[in-house]
């Protein structure tokens, strides 16, 4: 029977093409990521999505298939046909196999952001009614807490808008940082989408993430806080200048001042806090 052939040679060639798409790097619009965590977590969705699309096409073309071959005109005596254990078998072990090959990567992905890492510097940030504070923790004595809060539109620019702040957490490339995320009266939740970073501050609790941003991919990246804490939740971005390991130690030895970091790409932002 055709049908059972072409599932029989379908399914297989469907898992195999799926499972050989994993480590493609197709862009879907996104960097491939920047901290270890984000490439792996992305990899992993190319992977999802290699696989919802092999699905897909296989269900479209056997639907068609169906319509076509079993259409009322070419059979018209109809099969009595309603139960097959061969086919039974395979519809039931293919999803098992597919979902077997995500377990994998899923889990290990997920252990990894879990298990913090010995840092080489740690952030507090806590999240206030509304906007972002960061404490570099045990270097207080030579740079103050940075109070970080949204550029209006005109600082900002269209594009920008409540994402640039007037004040970003600055962090050098190449170092482990660990984040330290707190909250002083609601819930909110530190959210660099950039870093594959996400966590919940909350208040009296103190949660803790890491990440560690590729030497050469130094800039300015933005996240937003992820809960719905409130009027002006979406008042609260973040933005995390990364410099170089040089450009982060003269920022400390000016005492956290945004003038000694180059502008060029950071330029609006600098501009706006030189006003
Ligand atoms: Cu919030």
């Amino acid at each position: 029977m055709r049908l059972k052939k072409a599932l029989l040679l379908g399914i297989p060639a469907l898992l195999l093409a799926s499972t050989s798409a994993f480590g493609a790097e197709p862009s879907f619009g996104w960097d491939v990521g920047v901290t270890d965590n984000a490439a792996d977590g992305k990899k992993f969705l190319y992977y999802v999505y290699w696989m919802i699309a092999a699905i897909v096409v296989f269900v479209f073309v056997l639907m068609a298939f169906i319509m076509i071959r079993f259409r009322e005109k070419a059979n018209p005596k109809p099969s009595k046909t309603t139960h097959h254990v061969g086919l039974e078998i395979v519809w039931t072990i293919v999803p098992v196999l597919l979902l077997m090959t995500l377990v994998y990567p899923s889990f290990s992905t997920l252990f990894k952001q879990d298990i913090i890492k010995e840092a080489d510097m740690t952030i507090k940030a806590t999240g206030y009614t509304w906007h972002w504070q960061y404490e570099y923790v045990g270097m207080e004595d030579q740079i103050d807490e940075i109070i970080s809060k949204p550029l209006s539109k005109e600082e900002a620019g269209e594009d920008k808008y409540l994402l640039a702040t007037n004040a970003p957490l600055v962090v050098p490339s190449g170092t482990k940082i660990k984040v330290l995320v707190t909250s002083d009266r609601n819930l909110h939740s530190f959210s660099m989408d950039p870093f594959w970073v996400k966590v919940d501050a909350i208040p009296g609790k103190i949660n803790q993430t890491w990440f560690e941003v590729y030497e050469g991919k130094e800039g300015t990246y933005y996240g937003q806080c992820a809960e719905l804490c409130g009027i002006n939740h979406y008042f609260m971005p973040i933005e995390v200048r990364v410099v170089t390991k040089d450009q982060f130690n003269s920022f400390v030895a000016s005492g956290g001042d945004y003038a000694s970091l180059p502008t060029g790409k950071n330029a609006v932002q600098t501009a706006a806090l030189n006003k």
